[in-house]
């Protein structure tokens, strides 16, 4: 069975819970608080020398850590990555823009706002962060104005890679109104077999 170490309420760790129990996969999480360094332990960092979740046990002492990473693992012959060899580097093509371009302003001002409390320092830093991350909300606009999901016009591993800190965005204080596309991808996102909701 895998094993997911895993913190509930980030982003990264809900991508691969979605994607593990919309496979139908048994699982077991780990709940591994970032907050209180468990992912800098000497016995953490023996499974991830990056000190981060999420990691998953593939089998005994067989780790994958970064999320996209473990979305593609899990979605290799499954509908959520094509067999296309375009659309499968096309999908490969929004988990790295989400790991560039989105994940550290989208998530970063989330983790600012929502988990340190949006303290007076970081005020600049949050700025920059709103800023890009606006600019990583207009590409999916503009990609949404003429398809439903973001490869092959259906539900995959792009999707739910981007859609798991855009349906927050707004804790981390990105205004969504003038986003409408994004709005109605996210609740085709939600409307998918199987979707469960992030922890908080
Ligand atoms: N690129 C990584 C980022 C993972 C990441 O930043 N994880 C954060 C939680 S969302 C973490 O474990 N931080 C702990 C730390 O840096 O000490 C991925 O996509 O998995």
């Amino acid at each position: 069975m895998y094993r997911v170490y895993g913190m509930a309420s980030s982003g990264n760790c809900y991508k691969v819970y979605l994607t593990l129990t919309q496979l139908g996969h048994a699982f077991e999480w780990v709940e591994t608080n970032i907050m209180k360094g468990t992912t800098r332990t000497p016995e953490f960092l023996a499974m991830n020398p990056n000190g981060k979740v999420p990691t998953l046990e593939i089998e005994p002492g067989k780790f994958l850590p970064e999320s996209n990473a473990i979305l593609y693992y899990l979605a290799e012959g499954t509908p959520l990555l094509p067999a296309d060899r375009f659309q499968r580097a096309q999908a490969m093509q929004w988990l790295f823009y989400e790991q560039y371009s989105h994940e550290p302003y989208v998530a970063v001002a989330r983790f600012i706002i929502h988990f340190l409390g949006n303290p007076p320092e970081r005020k600049a830093d949050l700025e920059m962060r709103l800023k890009r991350g606006y600019q990583a909300l207009d590409v999916m606009e503009q990609h949404l104005s003429s398809k439903e999901f973001f490869v092959a016009d259906r539900y995959t591993i792009a999707d739910i890679a981007l859609y798991a800190y855009t349906h927050v965005a707004e804790t981390g204080g990105f205004d969504l109104r003038d986003y409408p596309r994004v709005k109605n991808w996210l609740a085709r996102v939600q409307a998918q077999p199987g979707y469960v909701a992030m922890g908080r």
